[in-house]
Formats: C-alpha cells, structure tokens, sequence
C-alpha cells in the first residue's frame, strides 16, 4: 500500500499522533547538528570537563563559547570525581547551545542536558563498554528524557597513554593500522549508529592522523567527530580538511578559553591564525 492509501485508510487521531511524533523527532539535537553541517560543513564541539570547574567558572566559560561561535558543549570525561549535574544546570542557565553528554560510565547523567552521546567502545572488546553501562543507562535516560544519538567511539593510538585506555581496558587502533580503522567504522554504521567518534584522548600527543580520518570518510556516510590532541586552529583546518565533520577541543581551552573564537573561525570558515 502506498503512502496516501496509509494516510487515508488510518484514523484522525492517530494519524495526529503519528505527525507529532515526527515532528518532535525533527526537532531533536541531531537535526541540530545536520543543520550546522549544511550551513558551516564542519562543526566545532568545546568538551568541558566537570572535575576541571566550579558552577561559576562553567558557567563563564559557556557563555564565552556561544559568544565564540561554538556549535555545541560535550559534557563529561572517563573518570569523574564530581557530579556532573549542578554543571549541567548551570550552563543550561547561562546558554542556548546545546548540551550533550559524554559519559565515561551511566553515572554520568543529567536532566539538565539536552542529549547524550549514546556511545559504544566499538574498537575495543570489553563488554562492559559495548553494551553493559548502556544497559545499566538505559532506564535512567527514557526517565529523564534525554535524546540519544547512537555513536561507535573508537580509540585511536595517540602516543600517549590515556584516561580512556585505561578506565575503559582497552587498547586504541594503531595509527597505521586504516583498514582495521574504517573496517570497525563501516561496522558500526552497518550496526545503525548515527555518529562515529575518532578518539586520540584527552591530551593525546598526536591528533587522530589525517589519512585515517580521509579513509574512513571516503566510505561512511554517516559524520565523523575527530577529538584528542587539536591544539592549533591549523591542525583543526587540517583535520576537517582531511573530512572531519566536527571537531572537540577540550584540554586547549581549558588552559586558554580565548582560543574558541580562532578554532570556531577555523573549522567553520577555513580561517587560519595568521589571517586573522
Ligand atoms: C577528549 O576528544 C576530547 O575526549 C578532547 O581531547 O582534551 O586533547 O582536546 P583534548
């Protein structure tokens, strides 16, 4: 039967219902982060660590990344020693941008964000990060009503040893290892996750290599986030350039919140520092 054949043979109501439901679909922090893609090509996400702040420094730093330009806040880290909530709070008070979650593990939750990273640690394999917290979260974000946006996080050697690693157990994708990297993405697309996250880690030496991000780009067809290890607006440009969707900074702008604007200006209109 086709689509008008549907509409005319369901009744009023429900069709009302089916509608709504649609629409409160589109209206959702994915449809967001489509419409930033098709105005800029590349997004730009700053990750704020809870353990790093207090509720007014936060706060202060929320407002300066939507002053900035900053498309997004990723909120949360592999291992926390606060609760993330009176943070959420207060930067859902001090701006518009959305907040999304970044959890290490399902204690880190929030009503006061607007969506969560639903993420899976497709490159390694250790159940309790593929499916386990997100079982454990599950309830909890159906009760608190968070979008979710389905995410394959893999790690990616950084040359450094990192939080991640080893809160998670488990090893990253070796740099020159591209085919084991795009075979674990394609993966989790044909899995039916929205979102693939390239993870070098918090502080990582080197940023997640720029011919792994071009792979995997050539044959995905869902965004790719590329974090750990920008620390210039240039190796941001070259990052996007390389087929980056969006971009996380977090430890640079921790030590320098200043930087938001150039990265902002980098990723979503190619300007280098010394243009500016
Ligand atoms: C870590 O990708 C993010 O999860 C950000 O990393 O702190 O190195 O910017 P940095």
């Amino acid at each position: 039967m086709d689509l008008i054949g549907i509409v005319c043979k369901t009744e009023p109501e429900a069709l009302v219902e089916t509608i709504k439901k649609i629409m409160i679909k589109l209206n959702t922090t994915q449809h967001y982060l489509q419409s930033i893609l098709m105005k800029h090509r590349a997004g730009y996400f700053v990750l704020i660590d809870p353990d790093q702040h207090t509720i007014s420094s936060c706060a202060r730093l929320g407002e300066s990344a939507e002053e900035s330009g900053v498309d997004a806040i990723l909120l949360g880290g592999s291992f926390l020693t606060v609760d993330l909530d009176p943070i959420a709070k207060s930067l859902k008070k001090a701006t518009s941008l959305p907040i999304i979650l970044f959890p290490g593990s399902a204690l880190q939750l929030s009503q006061n964000a607007d969506a969560i990273l639903y993420l899976s640690l497709i490159s390694g394999r250790n159940p309790h990060y593929l499916i386990g917290e997100q079982v454990r979260a599950a309830p909890l974000i159906r009760d608190i009503g968070l979008d979710t946006i389905p995410t394959g996080y893999m790690l990616i050697e950084g040359g450094t040893s990192t939080s991640v690693s080893f809160m998670s157990g488990s090893a990253p994708i070796p740099r020159d290892k591209l085919d084991i990297a795009w075979a674990h993405a394609l993966a989790a697309e044909y899995m039916g996750m929205d979102l693939i996250y390239l993870e070098a880690g918090s502080g990582a030496e080197l940023a997640v290599p720029s011919k792994m991000i071009s792979e995997i780009k050539g044959i995905l067809e869902i965004p790719v986030i590329v974090g750990g290890g920008i620390r210039t607006p240039s190796i941001a440009i070259e990052k996007v350039k390389a087929g980056a969707d969006f971009i996380v900074t977090g430890s640079i702008i921790e030590s320098d919140p200043s930087l938001m604007k150039a990265f902002s200006d980098a990723i979503h209109w190619g300007i280098e520092e010394n243009d500016l």
